[in-house]
């Protein structure tokens, strides 16, 4: 490897890890491959990366002859993180796909609208959250498959509808979920739940809150309940508190983004490594490749918590906003 990375070689890596199909994944690490300088020093790195491409182009042919069979709760995960809307019906979990992201699932006045789960990409500053419109859930009944995704995905966004029995809804949703084994990051789960749990993140989002009333009803609903959780009131037909969910969404994800820079180059300000608060250096170089991770000196970062292109050390705690030079 050369003292520093090559940036084409960051933006390729950026390209794989955002690739969709195994035929996009192929061509951005054949491109990676391309690049890298071909010596010694770069042979398991070398090795990996072909690896990774039969691995891909596997896929590819297995994918090609078993086709259709994929189920339509398997969401491949894309973005910064993927967040599964839920809630009873008519609440407006179509409504907020629709108006955020390109995808564009039914939206109707009256309930039971939605059969499948549709995706799509919102933006947010200078990252993407993955949104998922969902079917309403009930006691009364729901798809395995759709409990599965909602434990595999990285947020939940309970939606409720301020004009329906809004604490009903609210209790009614904790209890389903609490019924899928389903709680909240960070409380303590009852004594008498013996399989193991998953622990997620969620934000309640209360829609339908078009009016100075509403605000009031909101206000009304956050004190009687005395929730804990984070919760946005919103109007997705006023337009009123869309960017503070997407922001509420950002703070819960848990995430940050930093910037990679070339030496006496500027920063890549376009594309962020999205990665977890808290993560290290020596994360965030493990996440670009783990040959990186191993041969990672220092870093100079800019940023708030830093004087410009202070020398910091693998166990540096990265910030939001940083820009990472890194030396190998
Ligand atoms: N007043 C008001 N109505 C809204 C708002 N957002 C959505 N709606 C309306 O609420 C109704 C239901 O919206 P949908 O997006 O279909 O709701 P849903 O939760 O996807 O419904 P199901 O798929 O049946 O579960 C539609 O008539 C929307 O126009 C809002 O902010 N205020
Ligand atoms: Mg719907």
């Amino acid at each position: 490897m050369p003292a520093n990375l090559p940036q084409i070689y960051l933006d390729a890596e950026k390209r794989y890890r955002e690739a969709r199909t195994p035929e996009e994944k192929i061509a951005a690490l054949e491109e990676m491959l391309a690049i890298i300088p071909k010596h010694k020093g770069t042979d398991k790195l070398q090795a990996d990366l072909k690896h990774r491409i039969s691995k891909h182009r596997e896929q590819s042919q297995k994918k090609k002859g078993a086709a259709v069979s994929k189920s339509i709760y398997h969401i491949d995960r894309e973005g910064a993180a993927q967040a599964i809307i839920i809630g009873p019906p008519n609440t407006g979990k179509s409504s907020l796909v629709e108006s955020l992201t390109k995808a564009s699932p039914e939206v109707a006045e009256f309930p039971h609208t939605t059969h499948k789960p549709t995706p799509g990409m919102a933006l947010y500053e200078d990252i993407q959250f993955q949104l998922i419109d969902t079917p309403p859930i009930s006691h009364e009944y729901m798809d395995p498959e759709m409990a599965d995704m909602i434990r595999r995905g990285d947020i939940i966004i309970i939606m409720l509808d301020l004009k329906a029995d809004l604490i009903g809804q609210y209790e009614d949703t904790l209890s389903l979920l609490a019924s899928l084994r389903i709680f909240p990051e960070g409380t303590d789960i009852p004594d008498d739940v013996r399989r193991p749990c998953f622990p997620k993140k969620i934000l309640v989002v209360v829609n339908k809150m078009d009016n100075e009333k509403d605000r009031e009803d909101f206000a009304v609903f956050k004190e009687l309940t005395g929730i804990k959780l984070p919760a946005v009131g919103i109007s997705i037909l006023q337009g009123n508190n869309i960017q503070e969910f997407l922001q509420a969404l950002y703070t819960v994800s848990n995430i940050i983004r930093v910037y990679s820079k070339t030496p006496g180059k500027d920063p890549d300000m376009k594309e962020p490594f999205v990665i977890r608060k808290d993560s290290t250096l020596e994360d965030l170089a493990a996440k670009i490749h783990k040959d990186i991770a191993q041969k990672l000196k220092f870093a100079r970062i800019w940023g708030k918590a830093v004087h410009d292109g202070q020398m910091v050390q693998r166990d540096y705690i990265m910030n939001d906003g940083d820009i990472v030079e890194i030396h190998l």
